[in-house]
């Protein structure tokens, strides 16, 4: 191991682990419904070298993919980088070869022009296949199995786009995936690719728009008619780029704007409408339409929730006073101009999920993560941002109501997973990996804490945990994680 830099992208939850291993009946506290059965998957960054700049930042790192299987109320393990282009010279060479996040110009001679994508961002399930994904790049096809890298994912050649987003969106009545790809030409290119693939993973629709400027699309949502692009005033420059600067700066005075289409029309059927100014949001909670208005939910903040893009942006916003809220955007499409109304529908926070029957319909529940603010002392530093999230929320976005659930003091929490209940009636269960400090919160190493799953009803958080799942490790932060079923495992396309 070389030395890593003692900033928040290396220490707490982020410290480098660089570890592949697999366990085997890890101890579980409480009991797990049998219903519960199959495999949670998680992308987790983890350099495998140390970086070639000082400030690098965890988005940077490796992508490792970690699987939790249960069956049986029974847990084994494992975890493994995926073995991108990337991961692979990098291993050859035994150290770092690629410079800066998202910038090629930093770059060792030897490694230009081939592929930095580090798939480190989210592991998707589609049409009987896993891949482990980053908005920067293709997915790369991992086996669900044995976790290896089966190789990038390009549609038996048939995807144009030269990125992938993380955030696809899956209907689950048609089983049709909708995604996009932004700087889809390449770098700093303002196309944007809109796709779908049907139930069977096939590529059946690519087209290309551009954006009114080029930002970070990291999420986008559907309804039962349109897909829908709100962007954000975050935006990469090729001549930043190309003096070794950052690929994202974000702008405080330009305006946030909502591309919508109609879902299964063409590109040039989009209408853009002005948004707030210098505001930010990286996840979408869901989308729905009611007669002809359309309402978008989303973790929305006042800036840039990441330090690195606003320092970029010339703009002195702490990180503790960042301030937003799960906010609703209604836009009524029978209007001949249209027009952006927001409200706001609960408490600030991210990492958001709702079960995968709603997505793009109706709903009363989602579940998220945000700051307890009863919580003492301070918060575990790590994950993407550098301070983790402490306490899970659910809201119904209708009226409003909220619960939460706390975790114990100085621990992380991360995006939970939803698992559907064969019970009518029962709304099944939440995943989640919480990481406890083993020391006093705040005092000891702040790498010395242990991970451990919680088992949660989805529809009673605010009991805590109904089983806890012990790794005895203490593992690296996780950027998203994935629950399939033990059916869907079965019908993998790939063989164990
Ligand atoms: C995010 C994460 C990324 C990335 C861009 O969570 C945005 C937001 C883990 O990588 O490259
Ligand atoms: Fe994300």
């Amino acid at each position: 191991m070389g030395a890593f830099p003692q900033t928040i992208h290396f220490i707490g939850t982020n410290t480098p682990r660089q570890q592949e291993y697999e366990l085997e009946g890890l101890e579980v506290e409480g009991e797990i419904p049998a219903a519960i059965d199959g495999a949670f998957f998680r992308a987790v960054p983890d350099n495998a070298h140390a970086p070639m700049f000082d400030d690098d930042i965890a988005l940077n790192h490796d992508g490792m993919i970690a699987k939790f299987d249960i069956s049986g109320g029974k847990v084994s393990f494992g975890i493994k980088y995926v073995e991108t282009e990337r991961y692979l010279l990098e291993k050859a060479a035994g150290k770092a070869l690629f410079g800066r996040y998202r910038n090629p110009f930093t770059d060792d001679p030897s490694v230009a022009g081939k592929d930095r994508t580090l798939a480190n961002t989210t592991p998707v399930w589609h049409g009987g296949r896993l891949f482990m994904t980053k908005e920067d790049g293709r997915g790369y096809e991992v086996n669900p199995h044995t976790l290896e890298t089966a190789g990038r994912w390009d549609y038996e050649g048939k995807l144009r786009s030269q990125t992938f987003t993380a955030h696809p969106r899956i209907d689950a009545e048609t089983g049709e995936m909708f995604f996009f790809g932004y700087e889809a030409g390449g770098l700093c290119d303002p196309h944007v690719a809109y796709c779908i693939a049907d139930a069977d993973g096939n590529l059946v629709k690519e087209e290309w728009f551009e954006q009114p400027y080029p930002s970070t699309i990291h999420d986008f949502v559907i309804t039962d008619h349109y897909a829908i692009f709100p962007i954000f005033p975050t935006l990469c420059d090729l001549d930043r780029l190309k003096a070794g600067g950052a690929h994202w700066a974000h702008h405080q005075d330009l305006p946030s704007y909502v591309g919508i289409m109609p879902r299964y029309g063409d590109v040039s059927e989009m209408r853009w409408v002005k948004g707030p100014i210098g505001v930010s949001c990286f996840h979408e909670v869901n989308a729905f339409e009611e007669g002809d208005t359309v309402h978008i939910d989303l973790c929305l903040t006042n800036t840039n929730a990441f330090a690195f893009m606003r320092e970029a942006g010339g703009i002195d916003i702490p990180q503790q006073e960042i301030q937003g809220a799960l906010t609703r955007w209604s836009v009524d499409m029978s209007a001949d101009e249209l027009a952006l109304a927001e409200r706001p529908l609960g408490p600030p926070g991210d990492l958001c999920r709702v079960e995968d029957a709603v997505q793009g319909r109706p709903y009363d529940r989602a579940w998220y993560l945000s700051m307890n603010p009863e919580a003492k002392g301070p918060p575990m530093l790590g994950g993407p941002v550098g301070a983790n999230f402490n306490c899970l929320l659910r809201i119904n976005p209708q009226t409003g109501q909220l619960a939460m659930m706390e975790t114990p003091p100085g621990a992380a929490i991360s995006e939970p997973a939803h698992v559907v209940s064969p019970e009518q009636g029962h709304g099944g269960w939440l995943l989640s990996v919480i990481d406890i400090p083993n020391g006093p919160p705040g005092a000891g190493d702040p790498a010395d804490y242990s991970s451990e799953v919680w088992v949660i009803e989805a529809d009673a958080i605010e009991k805590g945990p109904i089983a806890k799942i012990k790794t005895g490790k203490a593992l690296r932060s996780q950027v998203h994680g994935t629950w399939v079923s033990r059916e869907k495992l079965a019908a993998s396309k790939l063989e164990g």
